[in-house]
């Protein structure tokens, strides 16, 4: 009877929940219902018959036909359309007469770059533009757009919150799973062209010959999309697969293993990428323990793939336990004497702030100080600070808010977004990474939202100048499709989630607070760890005339790392921006706001904030359910309160700490804990 009257409720057109289920795995590649036929290639390669076949499947049905190719090929450069500026992978996509009829052109320099158009054309239809009037042209701002797992041979992933490793090492690679074609399409769609397979903490079987053929495997299901293949390199596998004595770079034993080891891979895999290296930093080996510096590591590696032009990729994650300088001083201090040392086929990947991928950190002071040393910029996209897979945290805001920081290091206007496009500096290369959020979870991500933030990170990485609501404006557009209704609320709830979790985790600048080793929930009263530098009580220093840490001159003078227009900003703290003031100071509980409350009262008042936040975005979604289908939607609203019973778990107990200590009563008003 139940069913009689749903099925009655459903043809008198009741709003119900769409029924189907839609576990995500389609990601922005949602398939046209009717789609486009007139699909035709110019030209032959696999790439190019990817594209074709991408439109056929996704572009919905066309007011005009559609030609893919070249712009060197002969059908298409008769038409003199305006290509020289795009470069190797730009895209042009606009209509023009071919063989007497109006014809949609996709097209660029490489079959990359039309493949690129294939997903802009794709793109521009899902997000509302009208085909007959279409005229796209794009080019991407940064070279090396590159996506970093931190996969582990067992399967694991460190840091990964999506299921186990999508690479199944064990079946590979005899059997390359359809899901890494479906893998390399969304990133494709993206630009992405590049991928590290395994974690940075490197194990050193992964430079052996049963693992380069797993590579390989990986390498060819990726090629037609236009993606390379890179690997962390672990810097003693010289000594743990080589049998060598050493891993010393000045060794000649040592560079001829890795010259050795290069040639191997590139046999296999001739457009191999590169290394990704994590060296000296949490326990790995690296060219310090030989007293040799950064440099003379780096560039043995580099020396070893540049004939094959290989890129070496050097991560600035570096910090001792033995080393009594603030952490957030230490990868300045031991990399910033090496700018002009590094070989041209190194670049310096660097994490958007000087700790380590917390929910707010200020631009890290290494951007636009090593004037020439290409930079990459590295950001986490996987969220081991901004609660894992379930709570929801949009993180093109943080990613916008990174790039777009003003290092002043040649003036008003040198973002970071320029030192990593290697404009500021005039660099060939460039490059930006992303640690992967996804594993064999049916969404990839963990959940739908967190899909947006692998999207962001790609859309970003071809045009550090979009901004982050237009891109949280296209995701939703593709993923719940064109109602204004579920776009405006999902936007909506995007752009205000991560200011919440920094509000209800760590306000006012305030991080590293969390609990140890698995980064979950709150721990600001941890103080007992053997490194101090893992206590968060090293972070906040609160005690009870204040909290925050002095990097200024009083203090560890942290400041000085910047140009002298950020410095001197930064030295003040009435004009230190609010968001970043107990980063750089350390001030009493009474210290005059700018709205006009204590410190301590606006703490309180950020906490809550973070909470309610919380509470407005469960609203939001509900008043969409009608119009999201079943599965995401009920995924989404459990996650959200989750969420917001974590955020109450971080406020509540955050601030029983901050009052244990300060011994303030909560200022009227605020919220009761729970
Ligand atoms: O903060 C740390 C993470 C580690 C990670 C490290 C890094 C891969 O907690 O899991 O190791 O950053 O970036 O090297």
């Amino acid at each position: 009877r139940l069913l009689t009257i749903g099925v009655c409720l459903g043809a008198l057109g009741f709003a119900t929940a769409p029924a189907f289920a839609n576990d995500g795995y389609d990601l922005w590649l949602a398939p046209a219902s009717s789609p486009a036929t007139d699909i035709r290639v110019v030209g032959q390669s696999q790439t190019l018959d990817r594209a074709a076949g991408e439109l056929r499947r996704d572009l919905a049905a066309a007011p005009l036909p559609v030609v893919l190719g070249k712009s060197d090929d002969p059908a298409i450069a008769a038409l003199r359309l305006p290509t020289r500026a795009l470069g190797e992978e730009g895209y042009l996509v606009r209509a023009a007469m071919l063989d007497g009829r109006k014809t949609l052109i996709v097209t660029g320099k490489t079959d990359r770059a039309v493949l690129y158009g294939a997903f802009a054309l794709i793109r521009a239809q899902k997000t509302g533009a009208d085909l007959a009037a279409i005229d796209l042209q794009s080019a991407p701002k940064i070279g090396l757009r590159v996506l970093n797992h931190w996969d582990n041979l067992d399967g694991s992933v460190e840091r990964g919150y999506a299921g186990q490793s999508l690479w199944d090492w064990w079946t590979l690679p005899d059997f390359k799973d359809p899901r890494y074609t479906d893998y390399a399409r969304a990133n494709a769609a993206l630009g992405i062209n590049g991928i590290v397979l395994n974690n940075v903490n490197a194990k050193p079987e992964s430079l052996t010959a049963p693992y380069i053929a797993k590579a390989k495997a990986l390498a060819e299901v990726f090629r037609p999309w236009g993606i390379k293949v890179y690997l962390s390199a672990r810097f003693s596998a010289p000594i743990e697969v080589g049998h060598l004595k050493s891993a010393d770079p000045l060794d000649p034993d040592v560079q001829a293993w890795w010259k050795a080891k290069s040639d191997e891979i590139y046999r296999e895999i001739p457009d191999f990428g590169g290394f990704l290296v994590k060296a000296n930093s949490e326990g790995q080996p690296g060219p310090r323990d030989y007293h040799r510096s950064h440099a003379e590591g780096a560039n043995m590696l580099a020396a070893a793939v540049a004939p094959h032009n290989g890129i070496v990729m050097w991560r600035a994650f570096v910090y001792a336990e033995t080393d009594p300088e603030d952490r957030a001083k230490q990868a300045y201090t031991e990399f910033k004497p090496l700018d002009g040392k590094f070989a041209d086929n190194v670049l310096v990947q660097v994490k958007n702030g000087a700790i380590d991928f917390q929910p707010r950190e200020p631009f890290h002071p290494l951007f636009g100080a090593m004037p020439k040393t290409p930079m990459m910029l590295e950001l986490q996209i996987t969220k081991e600070y901004l609660g894992f897979a379930t709570h929801l945290a949009y993180l093109g805001t943080m990613f916008e808010e990174v790039l777009e920081a003003d290092t002043r290091a040649k003036g008003k206007g040198s973002t970071v977004a320029k030192v990593v496009d290697g404009s500021l500096y005039r660099h060939k290369l460039s490059g930006i990474a992303g640690v992967a959020n996804v594993g064999r979870d049916r969404d990839w991500s963990g959940s739908t939202f967190n899909q947006a933030n692998w999207y962001a990170f790609g859309r970003l990485a071809w045009d550090p100048t979009l901004s982050a609501d237009r891109i949280a404006r296209e995701w939703a557009q593709q993923t719940f499709g064109n109602d204004p209704r579920v776009v405006d609320t999902a936007v909506k709830m995007m752009l205000a989630s991560r200011e919440a979790v920094v509000d209800y985790t760590g306000p006012l600048g305030l991080a590293h607070l969390m609990g140890t080793g698995h980064h979950y929930g709150p721990g600001p009263w941890i103080s007992d760890l053997a490194r101090p530098e893992w206590n968060p009580v090293y972070y906040h220093k609160a005690d009870r005339n204040g909290i925050g840490f002095d990097r200024t001159k009083t203090g560890s003078n942290a400041v000085a790392q910047y140009a002298p227009a950020v410095a001197k900003m930064l030295a003040d703290p009435r004009t230190t921006p609010e968001s970043e003031l107990l980063w750089f100071h350390h001030l009493p509980w009474d210290w005059k706001m700018k709205s006009g409350r204590t410190l301590w009262q606006e703490m309180v008042a950020r906490y809550d904030r973070g909470v309610s936040t919380v509470a407005q975005m469960q609203a939001e979604w509900q008043e969409v359910k009608s119009l999201v289908d079943a599965e995401r939607w009920q995924k989404t609203a459990s996650y959200l309160q989750i969420q917001h019973n974590e955020a109450k778990w971080w406020r509540d107990a955050s601030l029983a700490y901050w009052m244990s200590v300060n011994g303030l009563p909560l200022p009227a008003g605020a919220a009761a804990p729970e």
